[in-house]
């Protein structure tokens, strides 16, 4: 709605995995890499930035996966919190801070939002008939119990919505319900129990006004988002589980439920800022990110995730009274496999062991190969897929080829043959200028796609730019001037080393580890930025970088994948290894 210019600061969050599994690839090309992308790119251009991310601990994901590994929820969590914070960070994906849902500082922010909206009229108690193991002596939430769904007679949906044709049923419903919990597969039965509701029919008409003032969000977003507005009903906010965050009310039936995950894990967003705040002295920084009006959130999600973020999440807020909206919800669609067997794009799925997780990735690739593949087949606005040949065709001709060629072929022939500097140049000719004029255009255009969270097209603009330099290069061929024409010689690489220093800053979100190489290369100083702010670095893409200014040996940025060794891990993939 407001233009971007109109804000001061922008909050940046990725949805927050369950701590139950390795994070894979599906993740990555969805909420995470473009998230990064564009805080560094925010980061860059000196603007404050303030990124979050963290662990989603609570709910029947944790607790059935304890379950099956028969270990405790407590272990599950520390053991995939660790290993996924790790993977992160291999990846290059730049948290201002990783928090946990299962900090107590989190009990504290969700009890918090709890209490406002049931203060505020929003939470009323119900009995409802939920599933009810004899057997375990246990009730059955949400994926405890599966069954057939009444709508389309799916056979594995689950208690209360069916994962096949996305209806949503009261357990009652559900055709042929057995338990699914380890060493339980009875016939449950239904029980009262009491339960806590949000009625999110109150935020109709805001919600509604809300969606209505952000016309420039993609179309499946707000499709989703539309869909949920115009059928709102309550939603149970409470579960009979004692993993959770308990629910601060004085209720004899209390104690024995805790708040409903789905409820508790965007308010992780707001606890890991107050956590980033108390890190470093701040206790009430935190506040600024979340109810000035001068903040810009924008939200990096799957599609399964949007109606949590561009629904839910925000009545919630409203029901604060002081928090703001999010800006953008930047809903991703899926990560598809393609599967040489068969020759068709398949789902990724644990149970058919086809997903690739980023521990197994970064084990084979540098981060920067993995990250280029899969900005370059973001699912932004329909599902895409990850296929071997695709994968190294892409990097090794388009990256390596186009890019790492162009860049390393002019710093050699400056450094040897102009003494590790930039060259200085003679009169510009009409290919000179035409050249040294497209730079600011194409960065440019750069640009206006990261701001436009388009980043499969600014990742393409990228490449254009080197393809120019490479038409470019060969049109002046100073490989063959360089024994004739020193003058017309140094003006060709002079020209070029502009490219050069042009790409090197353009690459920094996407490839932040070439981009560093590079800027060594150059003896360029790229501003860090963060929370703070700080200078322009994004605008030295288009300054020059003068003659004399020194260079070093040129190193190879982007090594280019061999066939053979994609070709072995592609048949790994295929035996389920890569998980
Ligand atoms: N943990 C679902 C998921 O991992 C959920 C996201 C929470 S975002 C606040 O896709
Ligand atoms: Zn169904």
């Amino acid at each position: 709605m407001a233009s971007e210019s109109t804000f001061e600061r922008t909050l940046v969050t990725s949805a927050l995995p369950y701590a139950n599994g390795h994070i894979h690839l599906g993740h990555i090309a969805g909420a995470y890499l473009p998230a990064d992308i564009y805080v560094r790119y925010k980061r860059l251009k000196g603007g404050k930035v303030l990124y979050i991310g963290g662990s989603d601990e609570y709910g029947v994901p944790i607790t059935l996966t304890a379950l099956k590994e028969g270990i405790t929820p407590q272990e599950v969590i520390d053991h995939y919190h660790g290993a996924n914070e790790a993977e992160f960070k291999r990846l290059g994906i730049s948290y201002d801070i990783y928090g946990r849902t299962s900090w107590d500082l989190h009990i504290d922010s969700t009890q918090a939002f709890f209490t406002k909206l049931n203060n505020g009229g929003y939470v009323y108690p119900q009995e409802m008939e939920i599933w009810y193991s004899p057997q375990s002596d246990r009730y059955l939430p949400d994926r405890y119990v599966k069954g057939t769904c009444p709508k389309c007679g799916y056979e594995d949906a689950n208690g209360d919505e069916c994962e096949s044709c996305g209806a949503q049923y009261a357990a009652k419903d559900l055709v042929s319900p057995r338990a699914n919990i380890p060493g339980d597969s009875s016939t449950p039965i239904l029980r009262l129990s009491k339960h806590w509701f949000l009625d999110l029919t109150k935020f109709q008409e805001r919600l509604k006004t809300w969606l209505d003032s952000h016309d420039e969000w993609r179309a499946n977003v707000k499709g989703i988002a539309y869909g949920w507005v115009n059928e709102l009903r309550a939603r149970c906010i409470t579960r009979d589980t004692d993993w959770g965050v308990p629910i601060p009310l004085d209720d004899p039936e209390a104690p024995s439920k805790r708040i409903y995950v789905w409820f508790d894990a965007p308010i992780g967003y707001v606890t890991n800022t107050r956590q980033w705040g108390i890190n470093k002295g701040d206790p009430a920084a935190w506040e600024t990110w979340w109810k000035d009006a001068g903040t810009r959130m924008v939200h990096f999600i799957g599609k399964d995730n949007v109606p949590f973020h561009a629904v839910i999440f925000p009545a919630m807020l409203m029901g604060q009274d002081d928090y703001i909206l999010a800006d953008y919800v930047v809903g991703n669609e899926y990560l598809n496999i393609y599967n040489r067997q068969t020759g068709k794009s398949e789902k990724g799925s644990k149970s058919r062991g086809n997903m690739i997780s980023v521990k197994w990735a970064l084990d084979q690739f540098p981060a920067d190969v993995i990250r280029y593949y899969l900005c370059a087949i973001a699912p932004e606005s329909k599902d895409s897929s990850f296929d071997w040949d695709d994968f190294m065709n892409r990097y090794n001709g388009e990256l390596c080829d186009i890019v790492g060629n162009f860049v390393h072929r002019s710093l050699t022939m400056a450094v040897k043959n102009f003494g590790y500097a930039v060259p200085e140049p003679g009169p510009l000719d009409a290919d000179d200028q035409a050249m040294l004029d497209a730079i600011p255009v194409q960065v440019d255009a750069i640009a206006e796609a990261l701001e436009g969270f388009r980043f499969r097209q600014a990742l393409e603009r990228f490449i254009d730019l080197g393809r120019k330099a490479n038409v470019y290069f060969d049109a002046k061929q100073p490989w063959v001037t360089r024994k004739t024409d020193a003058v017309r010689t140094a003006t060709t690489l002079y020209v070029c080393c502009q490219i050069v220093k042009a790409l090197c800053v353009t690459m920094t979100p996407f490839l932040p580890t070439g981009a560093k190489t590079l800027a060594d290369v150059l003896s360029l100083a790229l501003p860090e930025g963060g929370p703070g702010g700080g200078p322009d670095g994004w605008g030295l893409a288009k300054e020059i970088l003068p003659a004399g200014s020194p260079l070093q040996a040129p190193q190879i940025l982007f090594p280019k994948l061999d066939k053979d060794r994609i070709a072995e891990l592609a048949e790994a993939h295929l035996r389920g290894e890569a998980y």
